[in-house]
């Protein structure tokens, strides 16, 4: 089980990016705790300068499994699904825009809340309509370079859009290409699967990432979610991925980003002796 944690590359409203700037005191810390990579959430590329990211990730020993894109959408309002074509283009700009960055660190792109929600005056199917389209335009361009985009069901207090593992599936056969898949959430899934295990099951290998919070928002360890099952069930569908912890930084992100690894570190360990 590769582990990684999510560093915010700015500072951003998001509140479960678990680690935020100070790029060298996180990364050094997140790579003294043990872990294998870190997932940057990127609000725009533009914004960062690669070289000195890149310098400081290979300092620390650490890989970039995934780039996080919702900060267009949380900070800047672009989306997939907005009535505006001048946004809806700027979305669809902004995701082509992280491919340099994903080819440099070998990482996933996320399609999160960039997909948007279906605005005011809005039919579903049209936002649906416009959601296929972007995710084609983007998967074809990021599929010339070997990058794949795993878009995020997303609980419906937050979306109105893609909210579980069967509508996920579902828009991967409308998408329709093979360097498109999914990213779970175990928050997420939480409040939206039947039986968080079962759609991991179903969704087998679509999953192209995997997000890790307890039911409460906070590291694995701290709510009622059963990582146990989870990390099994992830083992028998033969996930290669990784395993990345976005949750809130409760107490504070260095207890909460250590108090997770050592949670999932035992979990493991204890199965592994049940072998
Ligand atoms: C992002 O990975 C996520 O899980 C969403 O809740 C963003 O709001
Ligand atoms: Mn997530």
């Amino acid at each position: 089980m590769k582990l990684s944690i999510v560093l915010s590359t700015q500072s951003a409203q998001f509140q479960a990016a678990t680690f935020k700037g100070e790029l060298e005191t996180n990364l050094s810390y997140i790579s003294s705790l043990g872990y294998d990579g870190v997932e940057l959430a990127i609000r725009d590329p533009k914004l960062v300068d690669m070289d000195h990211l890149e310098s400081l990730v290979a300092e620390y020993n650490l890989r970039v499994p995934a780039i996080g894109t919702g900060q267009a959408w949380g900070e800047e309002g672009l989306s997939f699904t907005d009535p505006d074509p001048k946004v809806r283009f700027e979305a669809i700009e902004r995701i082509k825009s992280h491919i340099p960055g994903a080819v440099r660190f070998g990482a996933v792109i996320i399609i999160g809340l960039i997909r948007g929600i279906v605005k005011p005056g809005v039919e579903q199917s049209q936002a649906m309509d416009w959601l296929i389209e972007a995710l084609r335009e983007c998967t074809a361009s990021a599929r010339q370079f070997g990058v794949q985009l795993a878009l995020e069901p997303i609980n419906r207090y937050e979306t109105s859009l893609i909210n579980n593992a069967s509508q996920g599936l579902e828009l991967i056969k409308s998408v329709g290409i093979d360097n498109f898949g999914l990213l779970l959430d175990t928050f997420h899934m939480n409040i939206e699967e039947p039986i968080i295990e079962d759609s991991i099951r179903a969704c087998g290998m679509h999953i192209f990432h995997f997000h890790v919070a307890d039911s409460n928002r906070w590291y694995p360890g701290a709510g009622h979610v059963d990582f146990k099952t989870v990390l099994q069930t992830l083992a028998q569908v033969d996930y290669q991925g990784w395993v990345s912890g976005e949750f809130l930084p409760t107490p504070d992100a260095t207890t909460a980003a250590q108090r997770s690894i050592a949670f999932l570190q035992s979990v493991q360990s204890a199965q592994q002796h049940e072998v």
